[in-house]
Parts: structure tokens; C-alpha cells; sequence
């Protein structure tokens, strides 16, 4: 089988995208042998996702696949947005998804969106790309312990729950993952 290297640290994500993406052997970067921290200074979804394919691609010498992805609430202007890993000080999900709650304090509007921008880069500098959404609303307390980041506070509309409670294969149907590497697979 075809192995596919994802430049990631988020154990959430390999998870996830290992389960979607069983055409190809999805390994990470660690298991490759590349530790560095990336230092994602782009000012959006699509350009963290391409430093880090990139970064990893060239350090590795083969192609790579990275996942940009965030929570945008409306009522935040969009916020924390490409800043969701670190929103918190502490950057931890627990602490990351109660200052999201602390911070959505009597307000009525929690229209909220899961993005995720996924590019797949080829030493040489092919860049192949595909973004996804999946829409909700932020709960007034969290939900449920499945899941990463802030899915126990995250109300999906297609599923009708919070994604903190959702199985996996159930948040792997509807998610912003789920509908990027769909896109991605048509162009690979
Ligand atoms: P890598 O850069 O190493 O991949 P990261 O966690 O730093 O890991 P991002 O910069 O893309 O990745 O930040 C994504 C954050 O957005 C993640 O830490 C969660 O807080 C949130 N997030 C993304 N997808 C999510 C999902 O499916 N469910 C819940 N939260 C999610």
C-alpha cells in the first residue's frame, strides 16, 4: 500500500484521518523521524497548512500532507479561527474550549464552523489542496468526552448532537476533515 506522510503532532487528527484515508498507509511525521516544531506564522488556514506540508516534505524528501483547522465563531468575528490550537495560555483543549465558553458569556448568536484546509506537497513543489467545512453552534457547557479540541462544546447540525458525545464514525461522516480529504482524494 501507499504510504502518506501527515505532518501533524495532534494525535486527534492522525486518528481521524488514518480511519478516512485507508487507501494509503497514513504515518506521522514523528514515526518518520522528523521532531522539529514548525512555527506556523501564516495568517490563514491554507498558508499553515502549507509551511507545515512543506516544511516536512523537504526535510523528509517525500511528499507530505498537512491539516490547517480551527473553530470560527460568528459572533467572535470569526475568531479563534487559525489561532484555535493556542487560544488559551495554558493551549490546552480543556482550557482552550473554556475560554471559547467564558468568552461566549450571554451571548445569544453561537453560530460556529469547523474549518479545515488540507494541502498535500511534492518535493519539486506540487501543492495540491482542498478545504472543508461543517457547521453548529457552541454549546453553554461541554458535552460528552469524545473526540479532540473542542468537540465536546461543538453542536453539529448534521448530526444533531454535540460532537463530544458523536462516535467517531459518526463525526467522521460530517466533519470539515472528512469533507477536505474527500475533495483532496478527486485531485490526488
Ligand atoms: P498540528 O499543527 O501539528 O497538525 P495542531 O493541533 O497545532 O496540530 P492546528 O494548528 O491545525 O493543529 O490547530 C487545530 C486546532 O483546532 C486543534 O488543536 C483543535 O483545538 C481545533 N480543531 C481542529 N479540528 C478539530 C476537530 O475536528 N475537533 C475539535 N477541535 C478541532
Amino acid at each position: 500500500m501507499k504510504k502518506i506522510v501527515l505532518a501533524s503532532s495532534n494525535k486527534g487528527k492522525l486518528k481521524e484521518i488514518k480511519h478516512m484515508f485507508t487507501e494509503y498507509e497514513v504515518v506521522s511525521c514523528k514515526d518518520m523521524g522528523f521532531n522539529d516544531e514548525i512555527e506556523e506564522n501564516g495568517k490563514t488556514f491554507y498558508e499553515n497548512a502549507l509551511i507545515k506540508a512543506k516544511t516536512v516534505s523537504d526535510a523528509l524528501n517525500l511528499p507530505a500532507l498537512a491539516d490547517d483547522s480551527g473553530i470560527c465563531v460568528e459572533s467572535l468575528g470569526g475568531a479563534p479561527g487559525i489561532y484555535s490550537a493556542r487560544y488559551s495560555p495554558e493551549g490546552t483543549d480543556r482550557s482552550n474550549y473554556e475560554l471559547l465558553l467564558k468568552n461566549l458569556e450571554g451571548v445569544k448568536n453561537r453560530k460556529a464552523k469547523f474549518v479545515c484546509c488540507m494541502v498535500y506537497y511534492k518535493p519539486g513543489g506540487e501543492i495540491i489542496t482542498a478545504t472543508g467545512e461543517t457547521e453548529g453552534e457552541v454549546l453553554y457547557a461541554p458535552e460528552g468526552e469524545n473526540g479532540f479540541g473542542y468537540d465536546p462544546v461543538f453542536y453539529s447540525n448534521d448530526l444533531g448532537k454535540s460532537l463530544g458525545v458523536a462516535t467517531e464514525e459518526e463525526k467522521n461522516a460530517i466533519s470539515h476533515r472528512r469533507r477536505a480529504l474527500e475533495k483532496l482524494k478527486e485531485l490526488l
